[in-house]
């Protein structure tokens, strides 16, 4: 299943464009051509009618669940953001240095404070600083922004709140541009979808523009596990939260008690799968639309997957979507890898002109 919304922006677009011309607020919204609500209704539906019952993890992030997510990465056992945050306080100056003085624009940016690292060395190295972070959640965007303006008063922020795929058409507007997409976020897609996000990005992107991407790597199953299950159940209440939001939004009476979280590593697949267990049966109705819907007792809802890299693997399917690694950084201990990366020109002495990707 797609989980993206594709639709060409134009309004997007002229209103990113009126927004840098500062004639309207920073922050610019998508136009969804489908009401939040029934958008956030169908998925459910068809979430909990699929076999296996899963859910699109995009609708974990609205103000609880982004807010939560933060305590996450503040976890003793999460160690993807401090790790990666270490290698972007040790690398920025250089990834400027090989990128000059692009715009900047965050898939997913939530917080944005590993961003800081970036937006310090763009700021050391000169020129105009412009940052784009896009988010789905409202509130992340809005206090990501204030937080970026409060701590670098000089560089220009237009949040964008929609979804990832839906800034795309805006990309060849802000050329030359660094897309920064961190946090190993791409983990939480499957294959199909990273493929068609990543060449969907590349095409969006112009030749010699640049992609920064964070992958978590494959590595111990107690690491990898504790990551997801952290001690002090923030995790879980992460969890939970996807379906308090069924009960807010949507009506559905589901008792949160009986949901567990559970969160392992599958090393068949390379991944950690996160799923809400139901400890008693429940039958719900989720409205609009109204369908009645009956969870067993035992039974799982699979709410989000997390893939983990091999860098072998994934260089040659970076660069089969038309990228060329510029430069891998990774910390001491190979757990997470930073890869700037380029987006390919047309033109290969070895393959000649070609007229698309
Ligand atoms: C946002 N994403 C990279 C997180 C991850 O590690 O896959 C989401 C997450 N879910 C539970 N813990 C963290």
């Amino acid at each position: 299943m797609d989980a993206f919304f594709a639709s060409p922006e134009p309004h997007l677009c002229r209103n990113l464009r009126d927004a840098c011309l500062k004639r309207t607020p920073a922050i610019v919204q998508s136009q969804p051509n489908l009401d939040p609500l029934i958008d956030f209704a169908r998925s459910c539906v068809r979430g909990f009618y699929a076999d296996p019952r899963s859910m699109e993890s995009r609708f974990l992030y609205d103000e609880e669940g982004s807010a939560l997510f933060e305590e996450i990465t503040r976890q003793p056992e999460y160690y993807l953001t401090r790790t990666e945050a270490a290698i972007l306080a040790a690398h920025a100056a250089e990834i400027r240095e090989l990128t000059g003085p692009t715009r900047i624009l965050e898939l997913g940016s939530g917080s944005a404070q590993k961003t800081d690292h970036l937006l310090r060395a763009w700021l050391e190295q000169g020129g105009p600083t412009r940052y784009y972070p896009v988010d789905v959640s409202a509130a992340a965007l809005s206090s990501a922004c204030a937080g970026i303006r409060s701590r670098f008063p000089t560089v220009e922020v237009v949040g964008v709140q929609c979804q990832y795929r839906e800034a795309f058409p805006v990309l060849a507007q802000l050329s030359p541009v660094l897309v920064a997409f961190l946090g190993s976020s791409i983990g939480n897609f499957t294959p199909q979808e990273t493929l068609a996000f990543v060449r969907a990005l590349a095409a969006a992107l112009r030749p010699g523009d640049f992609f920064l991407l964070g992958l978590d790597l494959v590595k111990e199953r107690s690491i990898l596990e504790g990551a997801y299950n952290d001690q002090a159940g923030v995790s879980a209440r992460f969890t939970r939260n996807l379906f308090a939001r069924m009960n807010r939004e949507l009506g559905a009476g589901i008792d949160l008690d009986a949901i567990e979280h559970a969160a392992w590593y599958r090393q068949d697949q390379e991944l950690v799968e996160i799923s809400a267990r139901f400890t008693r049966e429940q039958t719900f109705r989720l409205t609009p639309p109204g369908r009645v819907i009956t969870i067993g007792q035992g039974e799982l809802v699979r709410t989000e997957i997390s893939r983990k890299f091999r860098l072998e693997r994934v260089m040659p399917e970076l660069e089969g979507c038309g990228f060329a690694a510029e430069r891998v950084f990774t910390d001491d201990q190979g757990w997470f890898a930073l890869l700037l990366l380029r987006r390919r020109p047309l033109y290969s002495p070895r393959r000649g002109w070609r007229r698309s990707l």
